[in-house]
């Protein structure tokens, strides 16, 4: 290895965000390394319009997108989200929109995807760990959401939730994190257009192990923002706690853009591994807001990114 900066080198080893977590757990959940099966559904196509939000560069492939994944709730092995997603109850799924909203509610799925227009956006998509994969999400803007729900005057933030569903989800029995995983959007954030709630990938239904049946994907944060299997969406005056700013505020930020020129307190953000590139294949320089800035640069005129990391 190269350098001082220790940027994950192996697969399916625990990654730099799960470092920090109790080692025990750690070996249990790193066990016995299954094969990644995919427990995506071969079902319809969903026949997303393309976007000119698309980046042409070259997707990575539905085994390496469905094979490698972060999703704590069933375990902290890239591996453990394939191996373990698939008893997932998707169906029936509510998501409860409630706070600064007009039209407060628990709304089933269905009632949610009647009459938004599914789009395929091919992104970048950048973890904080520094690996990065290219995925065509299809989904919808966030923003058709909120504007349908009425956003009262005094909202300033989004927040989200994950299920909690400690039958279905193995890793939500151990403490890795403080159920559920949370997240949270400025307001300008979350209705920018952008920022989608993906309901499926390469044209298909959502699979389990990258957040069915609805996650968000806001391609200029790091990973983690982008918080999979959605049951609530909270609109607040407040910036709302979440996940892994609550696991470890110094090194998880509010903000988390990604930024080459902030670096991780434990590694480099300088550059990042394109997963399926090949053991050998050289590290690619990392984009500021992962590429997007001429969309999303305005959004933080003024503001110190290294303060507000
Ligand atoms: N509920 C939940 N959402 C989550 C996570 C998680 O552990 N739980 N991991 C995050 C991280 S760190 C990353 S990098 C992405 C991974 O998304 P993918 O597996 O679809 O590529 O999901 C994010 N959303
Ligand atoms: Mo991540």
């Amino acid at each position: 290895m190269a350098g001082r900066w220790k940027n994950d080198l192996n697969w399916s080893d625990a990654t730099p965000m799960s470092a920090y977590l109790n080692r025990r757990q750690l070996m249990a959940g790193g066990a016995a390394l299954g094969l990644g099966a995919i427990a995506g559904p071969a079902l319809a196509k969903l026949n997303a319009a393309p976007s000119a939000y698309s980046t042409d560069e070259e997707p990575n492939t539905l085994e390496e997108v469905t094979g490698y994944n972060n999703f704590y709730e069933f375990g902290t092995g890239k591996e453990d989200p394939a191996r373990n997603a698939g008893q997932l109850t998707t169906d029936p799924w509510t998501v409860k929109i409630d706070g600064l909203v007009d039209n407060p509610g628990d709304y089933g799925l269905d009632d949610i995807m009647q009459g938004v227009s599914l789009e395929e956006r091919i992104y970048r998509f950048r973890c904080v760990e520094a690996w990065s994969m290219v995925i065509p999400w299809v989904g919808f803007e966030l923003a058709d959401l909120l504007n349908r729900v009425g956003v009262q005057p005094g909202a300033r933030y989004v927040y989200f939730e994950t299920l909690v569903r400690p039958e279905e989800m193995p890793g939500q029995r151990r403490g890795f994190l403080d159920w559920p995983y949370r997240e949270g959007l400025r307001l300008d954030e979350a209705m920018h257009p952008l920022t989608i709630m993906a309901t499926g990938l390469y044209d298909e239904p959502m699979p389990n192990q990258n957040g069915a049946p609805i996650r968000l994907v806001v391609p200029w944060k790091y990973g983690f923002k982008s918080i999979k299997s959605i049951v609530r969406i909270s609109l607040l005056a407040d910036q709302p706690p979440t996940s892994w700013n609550m696991a470890n505020a110094r090194e998880y930020g509010f903000y988390s853009n990604v930024n080459p020129e902030v670096s991780h307190p434990r590694w480099s953000q300088a550059t990042e591994r394109r997963v399926g590139g090949g053991l050998f294949s050289p590290r690619i320089p990392t984009q500021m807001f992962n590429g997007y800035a001429e969309e999303v640069a305005a959004l933080y005129d003024g503001m110190d990114l290294a303060e507000n990391y």
